[in-house]
């Protein structure tokens, strides 16, 4: 029987929290009991999240038939990023945020600097883990070239047009002065680069053509940029959401819009998102029903 999404999204989390501390330690170097550092990457790495990129991932890549072997180490790469973009995202110097994921933050625990260092190790680290995987991949069914793009596209998403230029505008912002454009580069950046990444990593990896990366793109897009806003939406009691009041003064589409307008904004990209997903028939559907869930979500 085939599965139903909730089962896919459960099998997704399990096989990544299964694999995710075993890419960490491939990674490592000879253990010094001196060197907090290992333990504090892996603290963060596998501390309890949803995994929501990682399935986006698969079920990208399931649009194209690719073999789910092939896209679990590329979906623990999003993770192992995501989860740096966390311990960042937390230290005083950025949301200054002292517990995430319902435990205190890194830097809490382990101090700034290991805090600092850890989120290199895992940004490093997932590039080593995605560009294996592409080596392997590349060995198969997909080009050397697609498989070098898949890379490539987790890099562009890193920086300059995504997560780092998205957290400095989030920081440098008078959050009373952001105009909807801004806003909108800002979580784009921030959230969506990296949605869209994930989305575009199972796709590269399942073989898809330009077109059909556009449309992935776009669905991935649009989920990415309404995500933000349920997230800035949800009650930022620390019991239910496992992290602390977001910045107080930062720059939001609940600010800017209110409430009801940012949930209308949510069910319009919603939309987009599935809409997007036009070109691939009944092959969507998993997809569809990720982006309502995620727009539905209460944590
Ligand atoms: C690591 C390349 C790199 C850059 C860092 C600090 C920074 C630049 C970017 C911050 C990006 C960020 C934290 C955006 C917020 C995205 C967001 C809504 C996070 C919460 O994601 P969930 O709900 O969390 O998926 P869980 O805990 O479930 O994984």
């Amino acid at each position: 029987m085939p599965k139903t999404l909730p089962e896919l999204l459960a099998a997704a989390k399990r096989s990544v929290d299964a694999r995710l501390p075993q890419l960490l330690a491939e990674g490592a170097g000879e253990a010094d009991p001196l060197d907090a550092l290992p333990a504090a990457a892996r603290e963060a790495l596998v501390s309890e999240g949803k995994r929501v990129r990682p399935a986006l991932v698969f079920l990208s890549g399931a649009l194209f038939s690719a073999p789910e072997a092939r896209l679990l180490d590329p979906a623990c790469a999003i993770e192992m990023v995501h989860a740096a973009s966390l311990i960042l995202d937390d230290l005083p110097s950025m949301d200054d945020a002292t517990t995430r994921r319902g435990r205190p933050a890194l830097h809490v625990t382990h101090g700034e600097a290991v805090a600092i260092l850890a989120a290199v190790t895992l940004l490093s680290r997932a590039f080593g883990v995605l560009a294996d995987a592409a080596l392997r991949a590349g060995a198969e069914r997909i080009s050397g070239e697609s498989a070098l793009d898949a890379v490539s596209r987790l890099a562009e998403a890193c920086g300059l047009a995504g997560l780092a230029s998205g957290q400095a505008l989030d920081l440098k912002t008078p959050p009373d002065a952001a105009t909807f454009d801004r806003l909108e580069t800002i979580h784009a950046r921030k959230t969506g680069a990296l949605f869209v990444a994930s989305a575009e990593l199972g796709a590269i990896l399942g073989g898809a053509r330009q077109r059909e990366l556009a449309a992935v793109r776009s669905y991935a897009k649009n989920v990415g940029l309404a995500f933000q806003i349920v997230d800035d939406l949800l009650p930022p009691a620390v019991e239910k959401t496992g992290k602390q009041a977001r910045r107080v003064e930062a720059p939001t589409f609940v600010r800017h819009v209110g409430e009801d307008g940012a949930r209308r904004l949510v069910h319009e990209l919603t939309q987009h998102a599935v809409e997007a997903l036009g070109p691939f028939g009944g092959k969507g559907e998993h997809l569809a029903e990720l982006a309502l869930l995620l727009r539905d979500r209460t944590s």
